[in-house]
């Protein structure tokens, strides 16, 4: 784990443009700051979705053409608090399906939690959970035969660029089988005015979410990053659809860390690319799935238009 960190820190620190992976910006106070964003009044992007599981969970159980007389594994990727999740397994519960809850997440601890969460609210919802890498749980599953349905929510596909996210998308199809579904949870293209103020709040939430990598680099990797001479700045624009978070050096600046055992140069203004998220329409995600073998089956939208969940069938 330590060596892929240094070698990934490394080989970001060291490139043309810099960059710093967005999958470490989740340590325990990345997620605890990751549980505020979702909070907050700009971050409009948990609570669209959220609002579909709400109001439109009989027309998602329809879009996913579930059947009360056929058993399916309902399986979710990354775990989260389950506050979306648990909605659909309320009305699951209520309608008699037969279902197992398998939510899969590299976090012992998150799943730990999401499991006593459900038992308490939900104590007729079977929950197996399962720690570990996605593919290598998927893999172990796909030996079962029975209907899967995989839950992918809360535009974390954004992080991946497209190609990224297209082997991932085709990844997932290869682990499952025909008439399979990916539940898949993007956020949509819409103007600089909502999505600036969502990735630069307010209360300096996602400021502190973006720096504390730098904190994450300095205590687990020994470094001496000054994090008050760099500046959370995020970027997007609709004609593009990319929203894209960078720290930039306030100064002309050397940084040592001592686990690697080198020290890097920041000139004044250059910029750190720690996070991408994209954002999304039809055909963007139809040029995303063209090389997979799902397709579209079913799509449902917020109704502020915000956000969509695509139904994707496995072929
Ligand atoms: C969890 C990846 C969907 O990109 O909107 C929120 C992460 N970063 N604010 C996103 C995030 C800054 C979030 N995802």
């Amino acid at each position: 784990m330590i060596k892929e960190f240094i070698k990934e820190i490394d080989e970001g620190l060291n490139s043309d443009s810099k960059t710093l992976p967005s999958k470490y910006l989740y340590d325990k106070k990345g997620d605890e700051l990751f549980v505020q964003i979702m909070h907050l009044p700009e971050y409009y992007v948990t609570r669209a979705e959220l609002e579909i599981f709400k109001e439109q969970t009989e027309n998602i159980i329809n879009a996913l053409q579930l059947n009360t007389n056929t058993y399916f594994e309902l399986i979710e990727l990354g775990a989260g608090d389950g506050l979306k999740t648990k909605e659909l397994l309320r009305c699951l519960d209520q309608g008699n399906y037969k279902f197992d809850y398998i939510p899969i997440d590299i976090s012992q601890n998150a799943l730990d939690k999401l499991e006593k969460s459900i038992n308490d609210e939900l104590p007729n919802v079977s929950v197996k959970k399962k720690q570990g890498d996605y593919f290598q749980v998927l893999k172990s599953l796909k030996n079962s035969q029975h209907l899967k349905v995989i839950l992918f929510l809360g535009s974390n596909l954004g992080n991946m660029s497209d190609k990224i996210a297209s082997e991932f998308i085709y990844k997932l199809g290869a682990n499952l089988h025909s008439n399979d579904m990916l539940f898949l949870g993007v956020d949509l293209i819409k103007s600089e005015s909502i999505v600036c103020p969502a990735y630069n709040d307010s209360k300096g939430i996602t400021r502190e979410f973006n720096l504390n990598l730098l904190n994450r680099i300095n205590i687990e990797l020994e470094a001496d990053f000054k994090i008050s001479n760099f500046s959370h700045i995020p970027e997007y624009y609709e004609t593009e659809g990319i929203a894209r978070s960078y720290l930039v050096s306030s100064k002309d600046q050397k940084v040592s860390i001592a686990r690697i055992g080198k020290t890097y140069n920041f000139v004044k203004g250059e910029k750190i690319l720690t996070e991408i998220s994209r954002k999304y329409n039809d055909e963007i995600i139809n040029s995303i799935i063209e090389d997979t073998d799902f397709f579209i089956a079913k799509k449902i939208v917020d109704s502020n238009n915000y956000f969509t969940n695509y139904v994707l069938c496995r072929s």
